[in-house]
């Protein structure tokens, strides 16, 4: 039985590709070899073998500058089916590398490799890269650190240190497919993690794992660039460094006008340039981190995380170093102060767009749903198994075909289109009680399809359905502006006149908060494409999880595999026939069907 407990805190997701038209392909190019296999890791008094990327965890930095394209052959020899996914990098044209299993790729099988070209872009400063199937994130990450523009400088003063990788985590003594699969079979919530880590380390306050701690040891008075990721499954994180201040420079790959906080709020999948003084006192300081969760029913980790700050030149013997400052775990005020306060650099040299010409607009409700389990045998609330959805559609996986091949080779039957733009029926979304229809929810591969060259608003609602929490929204490949957000239902004369069009965050995972809602804008800025289309669609993992996907399909790169394959490694005989099929009374944007027709392939 559930018993309302347990964490599913930052599970719903949402996914959306972007493909834009780009207009040159910078030639500087790096290889990377990448060779995923288990190693044995020990932390809290036991070991257990985890999946890695060459022994590490966690894995290794890739590096680059903007406008470089990087290669990275994934070579597993590990015990899992896995894909590589390249976070927050846009990927103009080139989804076949972009990684998520089943949506642009089959998942790579043992002995088999794959290379990924990985282009980079706009984004610039720290992102990351992660497996993309079941729960082997957890120990399969690590940074990607874009650099300025070879010759180009930083919108500040260049750090004294410019590369700390901060990698938040979260350790499970279980294996974790085990802790994943489990919670796939009995429909509830994942057991929750055992430790928070920093850098792959849980730190002082837990057991066995003290000498280890995670130490950075710093000259005084200079400046160290933070590179922080919030890789953690589910954990929402507070994180902050005793006595001293964050500058943050950067959120998700793109710049902030620099804002000074004693603490900072880190979404899971959320990335941040951090600048860090060292202008204290010779001596030790914790870094620390815990979770944000403001539900009263779902139990969550509630352990702390440190590592140490240790100043050179500490003639005295080492003392406790000081404890920082944290807010509570149900500060929801604290979470998103932080959040509200951050805003794009929006200036001269680093100009935003933000739409204002909406085109398209859509309202979708994010929920925890239920489905009914055969004699009540699950283990979410009355018997039932939990399943995440927006609008009332739970998105399925499909598993013969990926997503983005039957796309692009128009095999039919894999997903439909028709994504509703706004909830099916409107209800007190964040009122005390439900209509009893909105329980279980419709369960389909839906795709929403969007013309390209609209300018996009899309407001996420959070709903009571099962039980209120925060929702971490993330955009695969493209980052939005934040316009706004706020608490109960959406109003939607109201809430636009206090959104911020002038600097708003560019972002590409967004909190939406508990009970209340959140607005993004984007735009597909493509100049010089006349036809194409972007579209979309929504994905349900494992009961859980929601992805949305965006993607505008012409100007395709050549996939970097040719063939059609299905998922299974047989080739897939239905060929491409559309045409009159292909235009969908249900999708309005789509006017130009000839445009699929036409895919100018380069390279
Ligand atoms: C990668 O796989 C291809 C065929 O799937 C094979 O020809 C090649 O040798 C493999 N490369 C490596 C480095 O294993
Ligand atoms: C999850 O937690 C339950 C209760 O503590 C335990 O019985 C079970 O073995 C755990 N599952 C895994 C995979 O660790
Ligand atoms: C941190 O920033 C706040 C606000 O800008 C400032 O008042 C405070 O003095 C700073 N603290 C340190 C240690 O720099
Ligand atoms: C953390 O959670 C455990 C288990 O639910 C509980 O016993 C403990 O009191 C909590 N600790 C804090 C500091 O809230
Ligand atoms: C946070 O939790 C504390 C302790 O359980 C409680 O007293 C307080 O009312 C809670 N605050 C909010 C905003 O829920
Ligand atoms: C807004 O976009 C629509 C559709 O593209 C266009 O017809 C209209 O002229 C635009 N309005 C402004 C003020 O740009
Ligand atoms: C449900 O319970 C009934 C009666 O106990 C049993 O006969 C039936 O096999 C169960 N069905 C499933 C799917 O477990
Ligand atoms: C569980 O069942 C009880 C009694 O039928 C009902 O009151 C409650 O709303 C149900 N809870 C959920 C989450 O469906
Ligand atoms: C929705 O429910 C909330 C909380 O019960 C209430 O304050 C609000 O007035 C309701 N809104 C509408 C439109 O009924
Ligand atoms: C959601 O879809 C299910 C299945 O189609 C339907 O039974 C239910 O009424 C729908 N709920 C809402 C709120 O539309
Ligand atoms: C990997 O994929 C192959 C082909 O679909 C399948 O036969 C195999 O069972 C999968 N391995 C694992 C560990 O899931
Ligand atoms: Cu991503």
């Amino acid at each position: 039985m559930w018993s309302g407990k347990r964490d599913h805190a930052g599970f719903v997701q949402i996914l959306s590709l972007l493909l834009l038209y780009f207009l040159f392909d910078c030639t500087a190019s790096n290889q990377y070899h990448w060779v995923v296999k288990e190693a044995t890791y020990t932390r809290l008094c036991s070991s257990k073998k985890i999946l890695t990327v060459n022994g590490k965890f966690p894995g290794p930095v890739l590096r680059a500058h903007k406008g470089d394209t990087v290669y990275v052959n994934v070579h597993n020899e590990g015990s899992h089916n896995i894909t590589i996914h390249w976070h927050g990098v846009r990927q103009p044209r080139n989804p076949w590398s972009d990684g998520p299993e089943y949506i642009t790729q089959c998942p790579i099988q043992f002995g088999d490799n794959f290379t990924q070209k990985v282009i980079f872009s706009d984004e610039e400063g720290t992102i990351w890269w992660h497996a993309h199937s079941d729960w082997s994130r957890a120990t399969v990450h690590g940074a990607i650190i874009v650099y300025p523009k070879r010759g180009a400088s930083y919108p500040f003063p260049k750090p004294d240190h410019e590369e700390v990788p901060i990698i938040l985590g979260q350790w499970w003594k279980s294996d974790v497919m085990a802790v994943f699969e489990e919670f796939v079979r009995n429909g509830g919530d994942p057991n929750v993690s055992d430790a928070h880590t920093i850098n792959g380390q849980p730190g002082d306050l837990y057991p066995c794992s003290s000498p280890d701690t995670f130490t950075l040891v710093v000259d005084q008075n200079k400046a160290y660039l933070l590179r922080i990721v919030n890789a953690a499954m589910n954990s929402i994180l507070f994180f902050s460094v005793a006595q001293h201040n964050l500058t943050v420079v950067g959120v998700d790959g793109s710049y902030t006008k620099p804002v000074a906080r004693d603490y900072v709020t880190i979404s899971p999948g959320q990335t941040m340039d951090a600048l860090l003084l060292t202008n204290q006192q010779v001596g030790q300081y914790y870094m620390a981190a815990r979770a944000y969760s403001s539900s009263t029913v779902i139990t969550f980790d509630n352990t702390t995380t440190t590592a140490i700050l240790r100043y050179n030149g500490n003639s005295a013997p080492f003392s406790t170093p000081v404890f920082p400052y944290l807010p509570y775990y149900n500060d929801t005020n604290s979470a998103f102060n932080f959040f509200d306060s951050l805003r794009s650099l929006a200036n001269k040299d680093q100009p935003i767009d933000v739409p204002l010409n909406i085109t398209r607009r859509i309202l979708t409700t994010i929920s925890v749903n239920t489905l009914p389990c055969p004699n009540n045998s699950c283990a979410g609330p009355n018997g039932t198994r939990l399943s995440a959805s927006m609008n009332n559609i739970s998105f399925v996986t499909p598993r013969t075909v990926d997503i983005l091949e039957a796309y692009h080779y128009h095999i039919h039957g894999v997903y439909k289109k028709g994504f509703p733009n706004s909830p099916p029926p409107v209800f007190n979304f964040t009122g005390e009680t439900l209509p009893f229809l909105v329980q279980i929810p419709n369960r389909a591969t839906k795709v929403k399809v969007i013309k390209y060259g609209a300018n996009v608003e899309i407001v996420f609602q959070g709903t009571i359905v099962t039980a209120p929490i925060d929702h971490p929204m993330h955009l695969h490949g493209y980052s939005f502006f934040i316009v706004g957000r706020g608490p109960g239902n959406f109003d939607e004369n109201e809430d636009p006149l206090n959104y911020n069009l002038v600097d708003p965050p560019l972002r590409n995972t967004a909190t939406v908060p508990i009970s209340g809602w959140t607005a993004i804008r984007f735009k597909a800025d493509n100049p010089g494409v006349e036809r194409g289309r972007r579209w979309r669609r929504q994905r349900w993992i494992n009961g859980f999880a929601v992805l949305f996907e965006t993607r505008l399909r012409s100007w395709l790169r050549r996939p970097v595999r040719g063939g059609r394959r299905s998922c299974d490694g047989f080739m897939i005989m239905q060929e491409a026939r559309l045409a009159a099929n292909f235009q969908d009374p249900e999708d309005p944007d789509v006017r130009d069907p000839k445009s699929i027709l036409s895919l100018p392939h380069e390279e």
